[in-house]
């Protein structure tokens, strides 16, 4: 954490026409009523909850493409978001996205990235999560556009979603990790090939242990990145831990691996911007994946070294 960063605006994005299941919408509340704010202020930060962007309901809405379902609504309030993460780091704070299903990330990144345009920073983006999300409209199982972020921040898949405020690609493949991944389609597969991107699965983890796969990671991104983007979808921590997720795959990070990773972040003092995405309320137990969110942001706020 930088010094010159100690305000955190948090913005809510309630977005949930990226994803099948319902519920995610309510993600952002509930990591509010799990004390977000109150962490945060408790690590020393001033915390300014700018509450949630206003975002259509399915039942407003027509899915016209099965390949991009509701990709208008994602794509006018995505610009909206980008924008208001552009006007965050403007202002020498730090932005902390609140989510709503992975689509958010098009968003995100695409507001990180154009700010690091325009100050030329060069941006990396850490990927937490159980799915690469590097499906295209050509790929995509589903039509969900949340398993598509990390594909269209790179320059792959349709252009409404690559050319998010004007510009594509987003981020370079050599400047992004991704790591807790598990669950690969068929066809998502061959674009992550094709990227280049350095995946660390739960494999590698098992092998090589998550304080070291972290140690490389922070050490590459030292010599060749100026801001630090991280991407936490919840659904990367093993179910057990978090069963308040739309997509959940077993054999994930445990408790600890995931505050290992947040922890690793913060001793790097790297990261400037974070987004925490896909907790689902609807099919939790009585909070307990939005309360582990929120331990988690504060470890990557730097709980332990603040
Ligand atoms: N890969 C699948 C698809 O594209 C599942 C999408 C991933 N779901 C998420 N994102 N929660 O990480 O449809
Ligand atoms: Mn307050
Ligand atoms: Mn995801
Ligand atoms: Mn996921």
């Amino acid at each position: 954490m930088q010094a010159n960063k100690r305000i955190v605006e948090i913005i809510g994005f309630p977005m949930d026409l990226g994803a099948d299941r319902r519920g995610v919408d309510m993600g952002p509340s509930a990591l509010r009523i799990a004390g977000i704010e109150k962490r945060l202020e408790n690590l020393g930060y001033d915390v300014i909850d700018h509450g949630d962007l206003q975002i259509q309901h399915r039942a407003q809405q027509k899915v016209i493409d099965t390949k991009l379902k509701y990709l208008d609504e994602i794509v006018k309030t995505g610009e909206v978001l980008a924008n208001r993460i552009q006007g965050v780091l403007n202002r020498g704070n730090f932005p902390l996205c609140i989510g709503g299903d992975h689509s958010m990330s098009l968003a995100s990144i695409a507001g990180v990235s154009a700010y690091c345009r325009d100050k030329n920073k060069r941006l990396g983006v850490l990927w937490v999560d159980a799915h690469p999300d590097m499906n295209t409209d050509q790929t995509t199982p589903s039509g969900n556009i949340h398993g598509m972020p990390m594909a269209a921040s790179l320059g792959y898949g349709h252009d409404k979603l690559t050319g998010l405020l004007g510009f594509s690609p987003k981020i370079k493949a050599e400047n992004c990790a991704l790591i807790g991944i598990r669950s690969i389609d068929i066809e998502e597969r061959k674009t992550i090939i094709d990227s280049g991107l350095e995946v660390y699965s739960m494999s590698k983890i098992d092998q090589l242990g998550v304080y070291n796969i972290m140690q490389k990671i922070i050490d590459k991104f030292k010599g060749n990145v100026d801001h630090l983007h991280v991407s936490f979808d919840v659904d990367s921590l093993d179910p057990r831990f978090v069963p308040g997720v739309g997509t959940p795959v077993a054999g994930g990070l445990s408790y600890r691996e995931a505050h290992m990773i947040m922890e690793s972040v913060a001793e790097s003092g790297m990261m400037c911007s974070l987004e925490v995405a896909e907790v689902n309320p609807i099919l939790d137990v009585q909070n307990q994946s939005a309360e582990t969110a929120v331990e988690i942001v504060a470890s990557g706020m730097g709980q332990i070294i603040i």
